[in-house]
C-alpha cells in the first residue's frame, strides 16, 4: 500500500472506555500498512486494562510499545478521588518526560494520536518536535460539538445535560476541560467513532465551520468493531441466554467506570424483578476491579437474590458485551450510555434505557433519543444523590422492551451501521482521505 511509510503513535488515556477504541483503531491502522508505537502508562489502573494490552501485544508483535512512568501525584493535593481520573492529571503533569520516548523513535514518526483528556499538555511537547497531532475522541460528536465550543454552550444542547462538575468554572475538571478546548485548533484533525446517519446533525455541524474558528477537520470513522482478542470466555452469560426466548431479555451495564451505591443498586433490582421480564444483570460496586468486591451476597442482599433467581441472572465479571448483545434473546439494554456502549448498541439494534451517571452520558443519551430508538432519562439521579425506586424503574423497562416504534429505528440504524462495517472496516474511505491529508 502506499500508505506503507507512515510510522503512528498512539498514546491511549486510563480507563476501559478510553482504550478499547484505540486498540480497535490501532489494528485498522496496522490493515493499512502502518507500523505503529503504542505507548502506555504504569502503573495501568485496572487488571482489566493490564489484560488487555498485554493480550493486545502479544497478538501484535509487529507494534513497539514505549512504557511511559510518569512521576506519581499525590490523590489528596491533587483532590482528585476517581483512580481514572487521577492516571490523566499524572500524564498531564509528566507530559515533559513523554518528548524523549517520542523523538527516539525509529523510523521517526509520521504523527502521534492522542486521548482528549491529555491534548493541552501533549500539544507543547509535539510543537517543540513539529510532529503532526491528531486526536482519537472516545464519545459522541455531540459532545465534541461542545467540547469544541467550551466553555460556550451550543444552542443544540441544553445547559442541564452538560456533567455539573463542568458547570462549576472553579473545579480543575473544568479548567484542563477548557485548555484542552482550547488547544483543539493546533491539532490536524479529529478521528471519532462516529457515523453519519448516527450523528448526522452534529457531524454536519463540525463540518460546516460553523460551530467554532479554527476546528481542524473530524473523519467518522465509526462503527468500530471489537477485535477477536477482546472476546472473553465467560461462558454462564451466553449459555444461560440461549434458553430464553427470543427478545425477551434485558441486559443491564453501567460499564467499567461506574460504581452505584450499594441502596440504589438494590432498588435496580427491585425494580428489574417487577418489570417482569429476564434480565442479565452486570453488577459493579466498585469503581476499579483491584479493589475487594462484597461479593453478589453482601451488595444485593439476601433476601433480593431470592426474589431475583428465577428471572435473571447476575454476574460481577468483565463479560463479552458484543456478544452479548448479538442474542437473539437480547430485546433492551439499560446502559449508563458510556459512547463505546452507544456504539455497539446502535450496530446491534437494542433498544436502550439510558440511565446516564456522570461525564459525557447524558449527552450520548440524547443522541439515542433523538434518533428515536431508546428513552433517555433525565430525571435519574443525574448528578444528584436523588434514590431511583423500583417500581419506576420496572414501569420503564416495560415501556422500552414493549415499544414497537423503536424496535422499528433500531433495525434501521441497525442495517446502516453494518452497511457501513461490511467490508470488515468501516473507515476505508475516511482513512484514505485522512492519508491524503497527510501527504498535502
Ligand atoms: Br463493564 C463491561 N464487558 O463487562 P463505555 C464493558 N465492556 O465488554 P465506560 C465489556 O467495555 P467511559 C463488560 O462493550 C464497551 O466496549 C463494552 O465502554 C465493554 O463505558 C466498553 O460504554 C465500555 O464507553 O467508559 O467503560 O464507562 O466512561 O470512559 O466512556
Amino acid at each position: 500500500s502506499s500508505d506503507g511509510n507512515l510510522h503512528v503513535a498512539l498514546l491511549p488515556s486510563s480507563g476501559m472506555g478510553h482504550l478499547l477504541p484505540y486498540l480497535r483503531l490501532a489494528a485498522s491502522l496496522i490493515h493499512h500498512q502502518c507500523s505503529l508505537t503504542l505507548i502506555t502508562t504504569h502503573p495501568i489502573v485496572s487488571s482489566a486494562e493490564s489484560q488487555l494490552i498485554s493480550t493486545f501485544l502479544s497478538a501484535f508483535p509487529q507494534i513497539t510499545q514505549k512504557k511511559f512512568t510518569p512521576i506519581p501525584l499525590d490523590p489528596v493535593a491533587a483532590n482528585i478521588t476517581d483512580p481514572f481520573q487521577l492516571q490523566w492529571e499524572t500524564i498531564r503533569q509528566s507530559a515533559h518526560l513523554l518528548s524523549p520516548l517520542i523523538s527516539s523513535s525509529s523510523p521517526p514518526l509520521s504523527f502521534i494520536i492522542t486521548d482528549v483528556t491529555l491534548m493541552s499538555s501533549v500539544i507543547s511537547v509535539t510543537a517543540k518536535l513539529c510532529l503532526p497531532n491528531y486526536i482519537l475522541f472516545t464519545s459522541s460528536a455531540r459532545m465534541l460539538s461542545l467540547f469544541s465550543c467550551f466553555p460556550s454552550i451550543p444552542s443544540s444542547i441544553p445547559k442541564e445535560s452538560l456533567p455539573p462538575i463542568l458547570l462549576d468554572s472553579n473545579s480543575s475538571f473544568t479548567k484542563n476541560f477548557s485548555d484542552n478546548s482550547g488547544s483543539l485548533k493546533h491539532f490536524n484533525g479529529v478521528l471519532i467513532n462516529s457515523f453519519e446517519e448516527l450523528e448526522k446533525e452534529s457531524l454536519e455541524m463540525l463540518a460546516s465551520g460553523n460551530l467554532t474558528k479554527g476546528l481542524p477537520p473530524v473523519f467518522p470513522l465509526g462503527p468500530f468493531l471489537p477485535l477477536e482478542l477482546e472476546r472473553i470466555s465467560l461462558l454462564a452469560p451466553l449459555k444461560w441466554l440461549e434458553n430464553q426466548e427470543e427478545s425477551s431479555v434485558v441486559y443491564v451495564c453501567f460499564g467499567s467506570r461506574t460504581a452505584m451505591s450499594k441502596e440504589q443498586i438494590r432498588e435496580l433490582g427491585n425494580g428489574l424483578v417487577l418489570s417482569g421480564c429476564k434480565f442479565l444483570w452486570v453488577v459493579k460496586s466498585k469503581v476499579v476491579d483491584k479493589e475487594e468486591e462484597d461479593g453478589l451476597d453482601g451488595i444485593l442482599g439476601h433476601q433480593l437474590m431470592k426474589k431475583i433467581e428465577n428471572n435473571g441472572l447476575v454476574v460481577n465479571e468483565w463479560v463479552d458485551q458484543w456478544e452479548i448483545l448479538s442474542q437473539k434473546a437480547v430485546g433492551g439494554f439499560i446502559s449508563h450510555c458510556g459512547w463505546n456502549s452507544v456504539v455497539e448498541a446502535a450496530w446491534h439494534g437494542i433498544p436502550v434505557l439510558g440511565w446516564p451517571q456522570n461525564g459525557d452520558q447524558m449527552i450520548n443519551a440524547e443522541v439515542i433519543e433523538a434518533g428515536g430508538w431508546g428513552l433517555c432519562m433525565k430525571s435519574w439521579g443525574w448528578g444528584s444523590n436523588h434514590l431511583v425506586k423500583g417500581m419506576e424503574i420496572g414501569d420503564k423497562i416495560k415501556e422500552l422492551m414493549g415499544n414497537q416504534r423503536m424496535k422499528m429505528e433500531c433495525a434501521r440504524i441497525s442495517e446502516v451501521a453494518k452497511q457501513r462495517s461490511k467490508a470488515g472496516d468501516g473507515c476505508e474511505d475516511v482513512l484514505k482521505t485522512l492519508f491524503q491529508s497527510l501527504k498535502e
